[in-house]
Protein backbone atom coordinates (compact mmCIF):
# COMPACT_ATOMS: atom_id res chain seq x y z
CA UNK A 1 0.00 0.00 0.00
CA UNK A 2 1.12 3.48 -0.81
CA UNK A 3 3.17 5.09 1.65
CA UNK A 4 3.32 8.32 -0.16
CA UNK A 5 -0.19 9.81 -2.08
CA UNK A 6 -0.48 13.23 -4.03
CA UNK A 7 -4.08 13.74 -4.71
CA UNK A 8 -4.85 16.57 -7.35
CA UNK A 9 -7.76 17.64 -9.76
CA UNK A 10 -5.89 15.97 -12.13
CA UNK A 11 -3.68 12.54 -13.04
CA UNK A 12 -0.33 13.28 -14.26
CA UNK A 13 -2.13 11.55 -17.76
CA UNK A 14 -4.35 12.23 -19.79
CA UNK A 15 -7.21 9.57 -21.21
CA UNK A 16 -7.23 10.16 -25.23
CA UNK A 17 -9.70 8.67 -27.32
CA UNK A 18 -8.20 8.06 -30.82
CA UNK A 19 -9.92 8.98 -34.18
CA UNK A 20 -10.49 5.09 -34.06
CA UNK A 21 -12.45 5.11 -30.85
CA UNK A 22 -9.35 3.51 -29.19
CA UNK A 23 -8.22 4.87 -25.70
CA UNK A 24 -4.93 5.24 -24.61
CA UNK A 25 -2.92 7.28 -21.92
CA UNK A 26 -0.92 9.64 -22.83
CA UNK A 27 1.63 11.43 -20.52
CA UNK A 28 0.39 14.67 -19.41
CA UNK A 29 4.05 16.74 -18.23
CA UNK A 30 3.39 19.70 -16.31
CA UNK A 31 5.13 21.87 -13.33
CA UNK A 32 3.55 19.70 -10.81
CA UNK A 33 4.74 16.03 -12.47
CA UNK A 34 8.63 17.61 -12.49
CA UNK A 35 8.29 19.22 -8.94
CA UNK A 36 6.76 16.08 -7.36
CA UNK A 37 8.16 13.12 -9.55
CA UNK A 38 11.34 12.76 -7.22
CA UNK A 39 8.99 12.59 -4.07
CA UNK A 40 7.34 9.96 -5.83
CA UNK A 41 10.08 7.66 -7.63
CA UNK A 42 11.72 6.32 -4.54
CA UNK A 43 8.86 4.92 -2.28
CA UNK A 44 5.19 3.56 -2.72
CA UNK A 45 3.51 6.21 -3.98
CA UNK A 46 0.18 6.85 -5.49
CA UNK A 47 -1.60 9.62 -7.58
CA UNK A 48 -5.45 10.30 -7.37
CA UNK A 49 -7.19 12.43 -9.52
CA UNK A 50 -9.36 13.08 -12.59
CA UNK A 51 -8.31 11.24 -15.96
CA UNK A 52 -9.50 14.43 -17.38
CA UNK A 53 -12.33 13.52 -19.93
CA UNK A 54 -15.95 12.66 -18.48
CA UNK A 55 -17.35 9.10 -17.48
CA UNK A 56 -13.49 7.35 -17.47
CA UNK A 57 -13.31 5.20 -14.79
CA UNK A 58 -10.63 2.79 -15.50
CA UNK A 59 -9.40 0.68 -12.38
CA UNK A 60 -6.04 1.79 -10.89
CA UNK A 61 -2.62 1.26 -12.97
CA UNK A 62 1.06 1.41 -12.85
CA UNK A 63 3.24 4.56 -13.90
CA UNK A 64 6.37 3.37 -14.69
CA UNK A 65 7.56 6.59 -15.98
CA UNK A 66 7.48 8.15 -12.40
CA UNK A 67 8.83 5.36 -10.46
CA UNK A 68 8.75 1.35 -10.12
CA UNK A 69 6.06 1.72 -7.24
CA UNK A 70 3.62 4.60 -8.23
CA UNK A 71 0.14 3.49 -9.35
CA UNK A 72 -2.46 6.23 -10.68
CA UNK A 73 -5.86 6.31 -8.94
CA UNK A 74 -8.37 7.65 -11.40
CA UNK A 75 -11.58 9.21 -10.06
CA UNK A 76 -14.20 9.68 -12.70
CA UNK A 77 -16.44 12.61 -13.04
CA UNK A 78 -19.15 12.42 -15.19
CA UNK A 79 -20.42 15.48 -17.17
CA UNK A 80 -22.54 17.45 -15.08
CA UNK A 81 -19.87 17.42 -12.26
CA UNK A 82 -17.67 18.59 -14.75
CA UNK A 83 -19.89 21.39 -15.39
CA UNK A 84 -20.57 22.06 -11.80
CA UNK A 85 -17.65 21.12 -9.83
CA UNK A 86 -14.68 22.12 -12.13
CA UNK A 87 -16.23 24.85 -14.42
CA UNK A 88 -18.32 25.72 -11.95
CA UNK A 89 -17.34 26.38 -7.88
CA UNK A 90 -13.56 25.92 -9.14
CA UNK A 91 -13.00 28.38 -12.32
CA UNK A 92 -16.30 30.67 -12.01
CA UNK A 93 -16.49 30.73 -7.99
CA UNK A 94 -13.19 30.29 -6.47
CA UNK A 95 -10.24 31.13 -9.10
CA UNK A 96 -12.25 34.97 -9.94
CA UNK A 97 -12.61 35.34 -5.80
CA UNK A 98 -9.20 33.96 -5.08
CA UNK A 99 -7.28 36.41 -8.26
CA UNK A 100 -9.00 39.69 -6.30
CA UNK A 101 -12.06 39.86 -8.90
CA UNK A 102 -10.69 40.21 -11.87
CA UNK A 103 -13.76 38.44 -13.22
CA UNK A 104 -17.29 38.32 -11.06
CA UNK A 105 -17.12 34.94 -9.12
CA UNK A 106 -20.53 33.71 -9.83
CA UNK A 107 -21.82 32.27 -6.32
CA UNK A 108 -24.39 29.27 -7.04
CA UNK A 109 -25.63 26.91 -4.47
CA UNK A 110 -26.18 23.66 -6.93
CA UNK A 111 -22.29 24.33 -8.03
CA UNK A 112 -20.91 24.12 -4.39
CA UNK A 113 -23.33 20.77 -3.69
CA UNK A 114 -21.34 18.96 -6.62
CA UNK A 115 -18.30 20.54 -5.36
CA UNK A 116 -18.59 19.24 -2.15
CA UNK A 117 -19.17 15.67 -3.19
CA UNK A 118 -16.51 15.31 -5.91
CA UNK A 119 -14.41 16.48 -2.67
CA UNK A 120 -15.63 13.42 -0.82
CA UNK A 121 -15.35 11.14 -3.62
CA UNK A 122 -11.74 12.23 -3.91
CA UNK A 123 -11.45 11.83 -0.13
CA UNK A 124 -12.39 8.54 -0.12
CA UNK A 125 -10.49 7.55 -3.19
CA UNK A 126 -7.53 8.34 -0.74
CA UNK A 127 -8.40 6.95 2.73
CA UNK A 128 -8.95 3.67 0.25
CA UNK A 129 -5.70 3.70 -1.17
CA UNK A 130 -3.08 5.15 1.84
CA UNK A 131 -1.04 2.78 4.13
CA UNK A 132 -1.39 2.57 7.81
CA UNK A 133 0.60 6.08 8.80
CA UNK A 134 1.18 7.65 5.36
CA UNK A 135 1.73 11.19 3.85
CA UNK A 136 -0.59 12.70 1.80
CA UNK A 137 -0.07 15.60 -0.08
CA UNK A 138 -3.12 17.41 -1.73
CA UNK A 139 -3.05 20.09 -3.80
CA UNK A 140 -5.00 23.23 -5.07
CA UNK A 141 -7.94 25.13 -4.58
CA UNK A 142 -10.47 22.17 -6.35
CA UNK A 143 -9.75 20.47 -3.38
CA UNK A 144 -9.70 22.33 -0.65
CA UNK A 145 -12.41 20.21 1.49
CA UNK A 146 -10.57 17.24 1.16
CA UNK A 147 -8.53 17.36 4.07
CA UNK A 148 -11.06 17.65 6.78
CA UNK A 149 -13.05 15.06 4.93
CA UNK A 150 -10.14 12.68 4.59
CA UNK A 151 -8.92 13.22 8.65
CA UNK A 152 -12.70 12.26 9.89
CA UNK A 153 -12.28 9.03 7.33
CA UNK A 154 -8.76 8.52 8.21
CA UNK A 155 -7.21 9.90 11.51
CA UNK A 156 -4.23 7.99 10.93
CA UNK A 157 -2.54 10.09 8.25
CA UNK A 158 -0.28 12.85 8.35
CA UNK A 159 -1.95 15.07 5.97
CA UNK A 160 -0.57 18.09 4.10
CA UNK A 161 -2.33 20.78 1.87
CA UNK A 162 -0.48 23.56 -1.16
CA UNK A 163 -2.36 26.01 -2.31
CA UNK A 164 -1.10 27.09 -5.81
CA UNK A 165 -2.90 30.13 -6.15
CA UNK A 166 -2.81 33.43 -4.70
CA UNK A 167 -4.69 33.13 -0.94
CA UNK A 168 -7.20 36.39 -1.29
CA UNK A 169 -7.69 39.75 1.09
CA UNK A 170 -9.41 38.92 3.90
CA UNK A 171 -11.90 41.34 3.22
CA UNK A 172 -12.59 39.38 -0.65
CA UNK A 173 -12.35 35.49 0.87
CA UNK A 174 -15.28 36.95 3.29
CA UNK A 175 -17.94 37.61 0.23
CA UNK A 176 -17.62 33.22 -0.18
CA UNK A 177 -21.05 31.91 0.90
CA UNK A 178 -19.19 28.11 2.38
CA UNK A 179 -16.15 30.64 3.24
CA UNK A 180 -15.97 28.44 7.12
CA UNK A 181 -16.21 25.42 5.46
CA UNK A 182 -13.65 26.22 3.07
CA UNK A 183 -11.18 27.35 5.93
CA UNK A 184 -12.48 24.55 8.23
CA UNK A 185 -11.52 22.21 5.15
CA UNK A 186 -8.28 22.70 4.61
CA UNK A 187 -7.78 22.87 8.72
CA UNK A 188 -7.79 19.17 8.50
CA UNK A 189 -4.43 19.13 7.18
CA UNK A 190 -1.44 19.88 9.43
CA UNK A 191 0.15 21.60 7.50
CA UNK A 192 -1.06 24.30 5.00
CA UNK A 193 1.24 26.23 2.38
CA UNK A 194 1.43 28.82 0.56
CA UNK A 195 3.45 30.75 -2.08
CA UNK A 196 3.51 33.60 0.18
CA UNK A 197 3.44 34.78 3.86
CA UNK A 198 0.77 37.31 2.90
CA UNK A 199 -1.69 34.21 2.02
CA UNK A 200 -0.90 31.99 4.76
CA UNK A 201 -1.44 35.37 7.30
CA UNK A 202 -4.95 36.16 5.76
CA UNK A 203 -5.53 32.24 6.01
CA UNK A 204 -4.50 32.24 10.05
CA UNK A 205 -6.90 35.37 10.56
CA UNK A 206 -9.75 33.43 8.93
CA UNK A 207 -8.97 30.56 10.96
CA UNK A 208 -9.65 32.24 13.93
CA UNK A 209 -12.48 34.85 12.91
CA UNK A 210 -14.40 32.03 11.02
CA UNK A 211 -13.80 29.12 13.24
CA UNK A 212 -12.52 30.27 16.55
CA UNK A 213 -9.13 28.38 16.50
CA UNK A 214 -6.34 29.87 18.57
CA UNK A 215 -4.06 31.16 16.87
CA UNK A 216 -0.37 32.31 17.35
CA UNK A 217 0.70 35.80 15.72
CA UNK A 218 4.57 34.62 14.84
CA UNK A 219 5.82 36.07 11.76
CA UNK A 220 5.02 33.49 8.77
CA UNK A 221 8.72 32.41 7.24
CA UNK A 222 9.86 31.33 4.22
CA UNK A 223 10.22 27.54 3.96
CA UNK A 224 9.34 26.69 7.32
CA UNK A 225 5.97 26.06 9.02
CA UNK A 226 5.50 28.69 11.21
CA UNK A 227 2.55 30.01 11.96
CA UNK A 228 0.28 27.71 14.18
CA UNK A 229 -4.08 26.67 14.18
CA UNK A 230 -5.44 25.15 17.37
CA UNK A 231 -8.31 23.70 16.95
CA UNK A 232 -10.30 20.77 18.71
CA UNK A 233 -7.27 19.70 20.33
CA UNK A 234 -5.52 19.62 16.72
CA UNK A 235 -2.65 21.68 15.56
CA UNK A 236 -2.42 23.09 12.06
CA UNK A 237 0.51 25.13 10.96
CA UNK A 238 0.70 26.89 7.85
CA UNK A 239 3.96 28.75 6.44
CA UNK A 240 4.74 29.81 2.80
CA UNK A 241 6.47 27.75 0.22
CA UNK A 242 7.21 29.85 -3.25
CA UNK A 243 7.19 27.04 -5.96
CA UNK A 244 9.61 27.11 -8.50
CA UNK A 245 10.79 25.08 -11.29
CA UNK A 246 13.23 22.69 -12.31
CA UNK A 247 16.04 25.19 -12.71
CA UNK A 248 19.38 23.38 -13.87
CA UNK A 249 17.42 21.51 -16.71
CA UNK A 250 15.70 24.97 -18.05
CA UNK A 251 19.62 26.10 -17.74
CA UNK A 252 20.83 22.71 -19.90
CA UNK A 253 18.33 23.41 -22.36
CA UNK A 254 18.91 27.07 -22.61
CA UNK A 255 22.94 26.21 -23.34
CA UNK A 256 22.45 23.56 -25.41
CA UNK A 257 23.60 24.44 -29.35
CA UNK A 258 20.93 23.28 -30.71
CA UNK A 259 17.91 25.71 -28.73
CA UNK A 260 20.85 28.63 -29.79
CA UNK A 261 20.75 27.81 -33.14
CA UNK A 262 16.47 27.06 -33.48
CA UNK A 263 17.03 30.41 -31.39
CA UNK A 264 18.51 32.07 -34.33
CA UNK A 265 16.30 30.67 -36.79
CA UNK A 266 13.13 31.79 -34.65
CA UNK A 267 14.46 35.46 -34.79
CA UNK A 268 15.17 35.14 -38.75
CA UNK A 269 11.59 34.01 -39.32
CA UNK A 270 10.34 36.84 -37.44
CA UNK A 271 12.66 39.36 -39.93
CA UNK A 272 15.59 39.55 -38.10
CA UNK A 273 13.88 42.36 -35.72
CA UNK A 274 16.35 44.11 -33.26
CA UNK A 275 14.64 43.93 -30.65
CA UNK A 276 11.57 40.69 -29.36
CA UNK A 277 9.50 41.13 -26.61
CA UNK A 278 8.02 37.72 -25.29
CA UNK A 279 4.65 36.97 -23.53
CA UNK A 280 3.97 33.14 -22.33
CA UNK A 281 0.96 32.64 -20.37
CA UNK A 282 -2.46 30.53 -20.43
CA UNK A 283 -4.74 32.33 -22.19
CA UNK A 284 -6.36 33.30 -19.11
CA UNK A 285 -8.38 36.83 -17.52
CA UNK A 286 -5.79 37.21 -14.92
CA UNK A 287 -2.55 37.16 -17.00
CA UNK A 288 -2.78 40.49 -18.22
CA UNK A 289 -2.49 39.58 -21.36
CA UNK A 290 -4.75 42.60 -22.87
CA UNK A 291 -2.64 45.16 -20.36
CA UNK A 292 0.89 44.25 -22.51
CA UNK A 293 -0.72 43.84 -26.01
CA UNK A 294 -2.46 48.23 -24.90
CA UNK A 295 0.92 48.89 -23.63
CA UNK A 296 2.92 47.84 -26.71
CA UNK A 297 0.31 49.02 -28.67
CA UNK A 298 0.48 52.91 -27.30
CA UNK A 299 4.38 52.63 -27.75
CA UNK A 300 3.90 52.24 -31.25
CA UNK A 301 1.43 54.76 -31.67
CA UNK A 302 3.57 56.71 -30.02
CA UNK A 303 6.22 56.53 -32.50
CA UNK A 304 8.38 55.18 -29.20
CA UNK A 305 9.16 52.05 -30.56
CA UNK A 306 9.42 51.00 -34.38
CA UNK A 307 7.65 48.18 -35.61
CA UNK A 308 10.54 47.74 -38.42
CA UNK A 309 12.77 46.81 -35.36
CA UNK A 310 10.52 45.78 -32.11
CA UNK A 311 8.21 43.04 -32.41
CA UNK A 312 6.08 41.19 -29.71
CA UNK A 313 5.47 37.39 -29.92
CA UNK A 314 2.33 36.31 -27.48
CA UNK A 315 1.95 32.64 -27.03
CA UNK A 316 -1.20 31.62 -25.57
CA UNK A 317 -2.07 28.15 -24.34
CA UNK A 318 -5.84 27.33 -24.85
CA UNK A 319 -7.67 27.16 -21.26
CA UNK A 320 -10.63 26.18 -19.75
CA UNK A 321 -12.76 27.26 -23.03
CA UNK A 322 -16.22 26.07 -21.91
CA UNK A 323 -16.06 29.09 -19.42
CA UNK A 324 -17.46 31.91 -20.38
CA UNK A 325 -15.03 34.04 -19.19
CA UNK A 326 -12.52 32.37 -21.04
CA UNK A 327 -14.38 32.50 -24.08
CA UNK A 328 -14.48 36.57 -23.81
CA UNK A 329 -11.30 36.93 -22.80
CA UNK A 330 -9.50 35.23 -26.37
CA UNK A 331 -11.69 37.36 -28.53
CA UNK A 332 -10.74 40.33 -26.36
CA UNK A 333 -7.30 39.27 -27.05
CA UNK A 334 -7.73 38.58 -30.46
CA UNK A 335 -9.70 41.67 -30.92
CA UNK A 336 -6.40 43.56 -29.72
CA UNK A 337 -3.94 41.88 -31.32
CA UNK A 338 -5.84 42.82 -34.52
CA UNK A 339 -6.31 46.39 -34.23
CA UNK A 340 -2.58 46.82 -33.41
CA UNK A 341 -1.16 44.78 -36.06
CA UNK A 342 -3.96 46.62 -38.12
CA UNK A 343 -1.99 49.95 -37.43
CA UNK A 344 0.71 48.88 -37.14
CA UNK A 345 1.86 45.63 -39.50
CA UNK A 346 3.78 46.02 -42.81
CA UNK A 347 2.57 43.49 -45.48
CA UNK A 348 4.11 40.35 -44.58
CA UNK A 349 5.55 42.19 -41.23
CA UNK A 350 2.87 41.70 -38.49
CA UNK A 351 3.93 44.16 -35.26
CA UNK A 352 2.49 41.14 -33.13
CA UNK A 353 2.99 37.27 -33.99
CA UNK A 354 0.17 35.51 -31.86
CA UNK A 355 0.04 31.93 -31.48
CA UNK A 356 -2.80 30.31 -29.48
CA UNK A 357 -1.56 26.73 -29.54
CA UNK A 358 0.75 24.91 -26.75
CA UNK A 359 4.19 24.57 -27.57
CA UNK A 360 6.59 21.76 -26.93
CA UNK A 361 9.39 22.41 -24.28
CA UNK A 362 12.43 22.85 -26.63
CA UNK A 363 10.23 25.09 -29.06
CA UNK A 364 9.39 26.93 -25.51
CA UNK A 365 13.19 27.40 -24.68
CA UNK A 366 13.90 28.44 -28.38
CA UNK A 367 12.07 31.59 -27.48
CA UNK A 368 13.01 32.23 -24.04
CA UNK A 369 16.31 32.71 -25.98
CA UNK A 370 15.26 34.54 -28.69
CA UNK A 371 13.46 36.64 -26.61
CA UNK A 372 15.01 40.06 -25.71
CA UNK A 373 12.30 40.76 -23.11
CA UNK A 374 9.75 39.12 -21.11
CA UNK A 375 6.84 40.72 -20.55
CA UNK A 376 4.65 38.78 -17.23
CA UNK A 377 1.98 41.34 -16.28
CA UNK A 378 -0.87 39.41 -14.07
CA UNK A 379 -3.55 41.30 -12.65
CA UNK A 380 -3.12 38.65 -10.25
CA UNK A 381 -0.74 35.01 -9.79
CA UNK A 382 0.11 32.92 -7.37
CA UNK A 383 3.49 32.59 -8.10
CA UNK A 384 3.85 32.71 -12.59
CA UNK A 385 6.61 29.94 -13.11
CA UNK A 386 7.30 31.84 -16.78
CA UNK A 387 8.92 34.28 -15.41
CA UNK A 388 11.24 31.92 -13.36
CA UNK A 389 11.82 29.86 -16.85
CA UNK A 390 13.24 32.85 -19.10
CA UNK A 391 15.32 33.74 -16.41
CA UNK A 392 16.64 30.12 -15.88
CA UNK A 393 16.86 29.59 -19.79
CA UNK A 394 19.38 32.26 -20.28
CA UNK A 395 22.92 31.29 -20.35
CA UNK A 396 24.16 34.91 -20.24
CA UNK A 397 23.01 37.98 -18.45
CA UNK A 398 21.52 39.51 -20.98
CA UNK A 399 17.43 40.00 -21.50
CA UNK A 400 15.08 41.70 -19.18
CA UNK A 401 11.79 40.98 -17.57
CA UNK A 402 8.83 43.36 -16.92
CA UNK A 403 7.35 40.98 -14.14
CA UNK A 404 3.86 42.44 -11.96
CA UNK A 405 3.61 43.26 -8.59
CA UNK A 406 1.28 41.15 -8.00
CA UNK A 407 2.71 37.90 -8.90
CA UNK A 408 3.81 35.63 -6.01
CA UNK A 409 7.46 35.90 -8.51
CA UNK A 410 8.15 39.40 -7.86
CA UNK A 411 8.35 38.69 -4.00
CA UNK A 412 11.46 36.90 -4.77
CA UNK A 413 12.67 38.26 -8.12
CA UNK A 414 13.16 41.81 -7.09
CA UNK A 415 15.76 42.70 -9.50
CA UNK A 416 13.25 42.31 -12.22
CA UNK A 417 11.62 45.84 -13.79
CA UNK A 418 8.18 45.64 -11.40
CA UNK A 419 5.03 46.82 -12.46
CA UNK A 420 1.92 47.62 -11.67
CA UNK A 421 -0.66 46.22 -14.33
CA UNK A 422 -3.18 49.07 -13.56
CA UNK A 423 -1.08 51.12 -14.68
CA UNK A 424 -0.59 51.37 -18.75
CA UNK A 425 1.80 54.29 -18.13
CA UNK A 426 4.29 52.40 -15.73
CA UNK A 427 4.01 49.47 -18.02
CA UNK A 428 4.62 51.18 -21.27
CA UNK A 429 7.72 52.86 -19.62
CA UNK A 430 9.07 49.72 -17.96
CA UNK A 431 8.65 48.15 -21.53
CA UNK A 432 10.15 51.42 -23.24
CA UNK A 433 13.05 51.45 -20.79
CA UNK A 434 14.06 47.59 -21.02
CA UNK A 435 13.81 48.09 -24.65
CA UNK A 436 16.64 50.89 -24.61
CA UNK A 437 18.65 49.42 -21.84
CA UNK A 438 18.81 45.33 -23.09
CA UNK A 439 22.46 44.36 -22.44
CA UNK A 440 23.38 47.57 -20.55
CA UNK A 441 25.73 47.01 -17.83
CA UNK A 442 22.76 47.51 -15.15
CA UNK A 443 20.66 45.44 -16.92
CA UNK A 444 22.95 42.63 -17.20
CA UNK A 445 23.70 43.06 -13.18
CA UNK A 446 20.04 42.68 -12.92
CA UNK A 447 19.59 39.50 -14.77
CA UNK A 448 22.71 38.24 -12.80
CA UNK A 449 20.98 38.64 -10.06
CA UNK A 450 17.66 37.36 -11.16
CA UNK A 451 19.46 34.14 -12.77
CA UNK A 452 21.07 33.40 -8.91
CA UNK A 453 18.20 33.66 -7.62
CA UNK A 454 16.37 31.25 -9.63
CA UNK A 455 19.17 28.65 -9.81
CA UNK A 456 19.29 28.70 -6.33
CA UNK A 457 15.70 28.39 -4.82
CA UNK A 458 14.64 25.36 -7.18
CA UNK A 459 11.43 23.52 -7.24
CA UNK A 460 13.28 20.77 -5.13
CA UNK A 461 14.19 23.11 -2.54
CA UNK A 462 10.50 23.75 -3.03
CA UNK A 463 9.53 19.95 -2.10
CA UNK A 464 11.48 19.72 0.78
CA UNK A 465 11.08 22.02 2.40
CA UNK A 466 7.12 21.00 2.26
CA UNK A 467 7.42 17.79 3.09
CA UNK A 468 10.22 18.49 5.07
CA UNK A 469 7.76 20.77 7.38
CA UNK A 470 5.14 18.53 6.77
CA UNK A 471 7.43 15.99 8.86
P1 LIG B 1 -0.58 28.58 -14.16
O1 LIG B 1 -1.66 29.57 -13.98
O2 LIG B 1 -0.79 27.58 -15.21
O3 LIG B 1 -0.21 27.84 -12.81
P2 LIG B 1 2.31 29.44 -14.54
O4 LIG B 1 2.93 29.39 -13.21
O5 LIG B 1 2.79 30.57 -15.37
O6 LIG B 1 0.72 29.53 -14.50
O7 LIG B 1 2.66 28.11 -15.28
C1 LIG B 1 2.30 27.92 -16.62
C2 LIG B 1 3.14 26.78 -17.19
O8 LIG B 1 2.63 26.46 -18.46
C3 LIG B 1 4.60 27.17 -17.36
O9 LIG B 1 5.39 26.09 -17.01
C4 LIG B 1 4.70 27.49 -18.85
O10 LIG B 1 5.96 27.16 -19.42
C5 LIG B 1 3.64 26.61 -19.44
N1 LIG B 1 3.06 27.24 -20.63
C6 LIG B 1 2.32 28.35 -20.69
N2 LIG B 1 1.98 28.63 -21.95
C7 LIG B 1 2.53 27.66 -22.71
C8 LIG B 1 2.53 27.36 -24.11
N3 LIG B 1 1.87 28.11 -25.02
N4 LIG B 1 3.19 26.27 -24.53
C9 LIG B 1 3.82 25.48 -23.63
N5 LIG B 1 3.86 25.71 -22.32
C10 LIG B 1 3.22 26.77 -21.87
C11 LIG B 1 -0.73 27.85 -11.46
C12 LIG B 1 -0.80 29.22 -10.80
C13 LIG B 1 0.55 29.90 -10.86
C14 LIG B 1 1.61 29.01 -10.20
C15 LIG B 1 1.55 27.59 -10.74
C16 LIG B 1 2.42 26.64 -9.92
O11 LIG B 1 -1.78 30.03 -11.43
O12 LIG B 1 0.52 31.15 -10.18
O13 LIG B 1 2.90 29.54 -10.48
O14 LIG B 1 0.22 27.08 -10.70
O15 LIG B 1 2.10 26.68 -8.56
Amino acid sequence: MPEFVVVANRLPVDLVRGSDGEERWQAAPGGLVSALAPALADRQAAWVGWPGVPDAAPEPFADDSLGPDVTLHPVPLDEAEIAAHYEGAANATLWPLYHDLVAAPVFDRDWWATHRAVNRRFAEATAAVASDGATVWVQDYQLQLVPRMLRELRPDLRIGFFLHIPFPPVELFRQLPWRREVVDGLLGADLVGFHTPGGATNFRWLAERLCGADVDDAPIGLRTASGQVHLDGRTTRVGAFPISIDSAAFARRGADPATAERARALRAELGDPTTVLLGVDRLDYTKGIGVRLEAFGELLDAGRLDPATTVLVQVATPSRERVDAYRRTREDVERTVGRINGEHAGIGRPAIHYVHRSLPPDELAALYLAADVALVTPLRDGMNLVAKEYVATRPDDDGDLVLSEFTGAAEELTEARLVNPHDLDGVAAAIADAVAEVGSDASRRRMAALGAQVAEHDVTRWTEAFLGALG
